[in-house]
């Protein structure tokens, strides 16, 4: 089945939606620059928590610190949600793990496909990035206001859709798995997954979703990798994630480090299934 146009998408997504909080209200674009950037000043302006943008296309989607993503029209999905949780921005960045597990419980509920988890924001199928994460914290003297997460999903995107460089490493849903996707379908199912772990992780923190992103994740562990942090580069095994969503590695002589953000590049290829 063909994916419906976007105008498609908005109305099927409308009608398969029955979230409580996120969604509601639900801005949708043909084309805009960035669903994170238009979220931040809804935000700004007072918007309130569930307040959702989503476009069909981005002339200036953003990756992390200034990267970009690319934004093709008609074929998958840009989302920013807008949520004000009453928590410090110490804590904040664990709705980038809160989104992941969304991303990939979504997958598995609408596709064939056995989704894992990159830590801290990459949803990966077949080891190619299909989703990446952006949450994006807005503060004042009082704290933390508002958190923007922005999320983009490759559905249905051909391999031409994507610049030569990067076809070695992203893919999509399509790609993957061999058939189309209805977007509406995946959208209702990550938003629904994304309000129920948002709830739990507001009510009982992190450690409720632990387990979960362990299972999704678990290519990673005993996995070397590079790590790059804002005061350099660490290099070791993965050990696991602890109680608070940091990453936990061994360092080459031995020393623990805790990762709260980082930039990972697996080293050597994926834990598949050896003794750790
Ligand atoms: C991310 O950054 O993975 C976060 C991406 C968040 C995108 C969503 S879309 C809706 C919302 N509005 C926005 O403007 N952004 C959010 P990072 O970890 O920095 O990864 C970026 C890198 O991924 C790029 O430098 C490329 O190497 C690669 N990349 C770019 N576009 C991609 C795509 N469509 N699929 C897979 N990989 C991509």
């Amino acid at each position: 089945m063909a994916d419906p146009d976007e105008h498609g998408f908005a109305a099927a997504l409308s009608a398969k939606l029955a979230t409580h909080t996120l969604g509601n209200p639900l801005h949708f674009f043909s084309t805009i620059d960035s669903t994170n950037t238009y979220a931040a000043r809804l935000a700004r302006e007072g918007a309130l928590e569930g307040t959702t943008v989503i476009a069909d296309s981005q002339s200036g989607g953003k990756g992390r610190l200034g990267r970009s993503w690319v934004s093709p029209p008609g074929v998958n999905l840009y989302l920013s949600v807008l949520l004000r949780p009453p928590v410090s921005t110490a804590v904040a960045p664990q709705l980038n793990l809160v989104a992941a597990i969304a991303v990939a419980d979504a997958i598995r509920e609408t596709t064939p496909l056995s989704p894992t988890i990159k830590w801290p924001n990459d949803v990966l199928v077949a080891e190619k990035k299909v989703c990446g994460i952006l949450a994006e914290m807005q503060t004042d003297t009082t704290g933390l206001r508002a958190v923007i997460v922005g999320i983009g999903v490759n559905i249905n995107a051909p391999l031409s859709a994507f610049p030569a460089e990067l076809r070695d490493k992203a893919s999509s849903l399509l790609i993957a798995g061999g058939r189309t996707i209805d977007r509406s379908l995946l959208t209702a199912s990550l938003l629904t997954h994304l309000e129920k772990f948002y709830l739990l992780w507001l009510q009982e923190g992190f450690l409720t979703l632990h387990s979960r992103w362990e299972q999704y994740a678990a290519q990673m562990l005993g996995t070397h990798i590079s790590v790059a942090v804002s005061e350099g580069t660490v290099v070791g095994t993965v050990l696991g994630l602890d109680k608070d969503g940091g990453l936990l590695v061994q360092g080459e002589n031995r020393e623990q480090h805790r990762l709260l953000v980082g930039d990972v590049t697996v080293l050597g290829g994926y834990n598949r299934g050896e003794a750790r």
